[in-house]
């Protein structure tokens, strides 16, 4: 059996375990690649949020323009007093800005860490008395199983941030259609934010910034990795890429090796990089307008209605069940 991880849980170990065995595998493949979502530990998500920040980075003040923007229409398209799930809620700051107009009867927070959220929800609850609200920790993206007890009427999921850029296409319709067969009500929806097809040079700037702030974001991934599994990665022998793949329609970022190198990690765990190897370490795929409409059409959604910028960058939609 391979050696577990000390966890302030013991019945963490299982899972500890098959990550353990998931990154060694993608690390050990052909065309190396990690999933995204290590690079959100600690620093990482402190990194992501300096990336929100960034001159380059156009995504999130373009969708938080676009809610403050057209708050009433949105509030209509969703309707009073829904059950509001908020799908990766982290501090939970980007739903409590529409709570005003939106006026939910119930918020359900979703993250992978419940701890995070319990202490997101809790300011929250002082300022929004009026609405229900609820922690929910799960990794949605495997399975989304709600619990019986939150509201079976008026569901309407909340996906900001372009999130869903980070499934393939493919998965990406799994999602839905999985978000879609979680709308129990006739009266349901979803709110997503999704990032649109634009020139290459503003999405390679928006990847691969000025300050380095993403390299550090993408760097910061050997550092976690070097904890999960008590690798030897060192960071100043990588360096980042990233750069929009017009074919695929995505932005992609890599590690990428400076020199021959090799790498141990426990129990013997041991993989070379030549020079200009690389590591796949995240897509984020960009859709246009109508192919995003097609998509959620074809999850089983019905009515859909589209708020963007000016500059068409980023595009929020509504959609309804029916
Ligand atoms: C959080 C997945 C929406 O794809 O734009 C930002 C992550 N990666 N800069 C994105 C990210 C590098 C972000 N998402």
């Amino acid at each position: 059996m391979a050696q577990l991880r000390q966890s302030a849980h013991p019945e963490n170990c299982v899972a500890q375990d098959e990550v353990e065995q998931q990154l060694v595998a993608g690390l050990l493949s052909p065309h190396a690649h990690t999933s995204p979502k290590y690079l959100y530990d600690v620093l990482g998500s402190r990194l992501f949020a300096a990336i929100c920040e960034l001159p380059e980075y156009y995504p999130t003040r373009t969708e938080a323009a676009i809610f403050e923007r057209y708050a009433s229409q949105i509030a209509v398209a969703v309707g009073a007093d829904a059950t509001l799930i908020d799908l990766g809620a982290g501090n939970c700051s980007k739903a409590a800005r529409l709570f005003p107009s939106l006026r939910p009867k119930q918020y359900v927070a979703v993250d992978i860490s419940e701890k995070f959220l319990q202490e997101a929800v809790s300011a929250l609850r002082q300022q929004f008395p009026q609405i229900r609200m609820t922690c929910l920790g799960m990794d949605f993206s495997s399975e989304l199983a709600l619990p019986l007890a939150i509201g079976q009427h008026r569901r309407q999921f909340f996906y900001p941030g372009s999130s869903i850029g980070n499934f393939a296409p493919l998965e990406s319709l799994k999602f839905l259609h999985q978000i879609r067969k979680a709308i129990t009500g006739s009266d349901g929806g979803l709110l997503i934010g999704v990032d649109l097809v634009k020139d290459k040079p503003i999405l390679d700037a928006a990847y691969d910034d000025a300050l380095g702030v993403t390299a550090a974001f993408n760097l910061n991934l050997l550092h976690h990795l070097n904890r999960l599994l008590d690798a030897d990665f060192r960071p100043q022998d990588w360096r980042h890429r990233a750069f929009y793949n017009e074919e695929q329609h995505r932005i992609e970022m890599h590690l990428e090796a400076r020199e021959d190198l090799i790498v141990h990690w426990r129990q013997g765990g041991i993989r070379r990089f030549a020079q200009g190897e690389r590591i796949h370490t995240e897509s984020s795929y960009k859709y246009t307008r109508q192919g995003f409409i097609d998509m959620l059409q074809q999850a089983g959604f019905g009515k859909v209605q589209t708020w963007s910028d000016e500059r068409n960058w980023f595009m929020v939609c509504h959609a309804q069940v029916a």
